[in-house]
């Protein structure tokens, strides 16, 4: 296990790129949910969804100039939109965009090229696209009724299909970022880690894989959080954000500033954990001029420091 751990624990510092279809009305990932947007409604966002401008060189160069070892990339959100050119599921980049191309694929090349560890975020209890998944909050109740529900369906027709593609098809994946696991069984929970450990071994996971504490290869703490100094018995990470949200909101213009982010990276590596900086990219593929500046700043003082 610390074999495995080795790369994670030497990176410290990651990039999360929080990307899909809630890019293009521009109010954050939870935007279908708050909105109650009916999934037909919500599907023919994927017929506008053409990233002209997406250049897997460019977002790793600014990754790599910021000093960041790895990317975790929303390969499926709460939205349901896979991100890649899934054969479990049609509304995926490849076949529900004029786009017609796999990001995911790019990326994995560049980041084989450019020595980043490729990692993928993905939703596998909060799905508001599928009828049968179930969490123990936040549902489609707009759209699907909850006694009709039948969560190994969503389980084992979706959940799981989905990740064996993304560890079977982009190369050597550095980790699998969970979220939100709400409601999950602890027999699903363990049942998850087993397919992903048979998919490829050493592939970490995060511990929002369950609810249950303990479980995963690291501690994913809450937003922002930095926990005071040996205050944990496992490797963690804190999540970040350069504003206050993850996906692409332009009205959020809370920025971080360059100082601050400079002295919470300092502060969570000082006490042995990783940061994860958040970017959320714009419908056309573009990283917002506001955090590749800060990102810039960053790696500026990384190497002078
Ligand atoms: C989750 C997601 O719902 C959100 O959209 C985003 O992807 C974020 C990285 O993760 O939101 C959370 C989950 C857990 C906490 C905070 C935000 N937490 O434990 O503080």
């Amino acid at each position: 296990q610390e074999e495995r751990m080795k790369w994670w624990t030497d990176a410290k510092f990651g990039m999360f790129i929080h990307w899909g279809l809630y890019a293009i009305p521009g109010k954050g990932e939870w935007h279908m949910y708050g909105a109650k947007i009916p999934v037909k409604e919500y599907e023919r966002l994927a017929d506008e969804f053409e990233p002209q401008a997406f250049d897997a060189k460019t977002w790793v160069a600014i990754a790599k100039r910021a000093g960041m070892k790895y990317i975790v990339i929303t390969a499926k959100h709460h939205d349901g939109f896979a991100m890649y050119d899934s054969k479990t599921e049609p509304f995926n980049m490849v076949q529900a965009t004029p786009y017609r191309r796999d990001p995911l694929q790019e990326l994995a090349q560049v980041c084989r090229e450019e020595d980043i560890k490729l990692c993928f975020y993905y939703s596998h209890v909060i799905d508001w696209h599928h009828p049968h998944s179930v969490h123990n909050a936040a549902n489609n109740t707009w759209d699907y009724n909850m006694g009709e529900k039948h969560f190994p369906t969503y389980w084992n027709e979706l959940v799981k299909p989905q990740i064996q593609e993304l560890l079977t098809k982009y190369g050597d994946i550095g980790l699998i970022w969970f979220d939100t696991a709400g409601g999950l069984s602890y027999e699903d929970s363990i049942d998850m880690m087993n397919h992903v450990r048979r998919l490829q071994p050493n592939c970490l996971m995060n511990s929002r894989v369950s609810h249950y504490k303990g479980l995963g290869d690291y501690q994913s703490k809450g937003d922002n959080e930095t926990p005071m100094y040996g205050e944990d018995t496992r490797p963690w990470e804190t999540p970040m954000t350069l504003n206050e949200t993850w996906g692409f909101s332009p009205r959020d213009q809370r920025w971080k500033t360059t100082g601050s982010l400079i002295r919470k990276l300092v502060n969570i590596v000082s006490k042995g954990g990783n940061l994860l900086l958040n970017v959320g990219p714009s419908p056309q593929g573009i990283i917002p001029e506001e955090s590749v500046q800060r990102l810039e700043q960053i790696g500026d003082w990384l190497r002078r420091n």
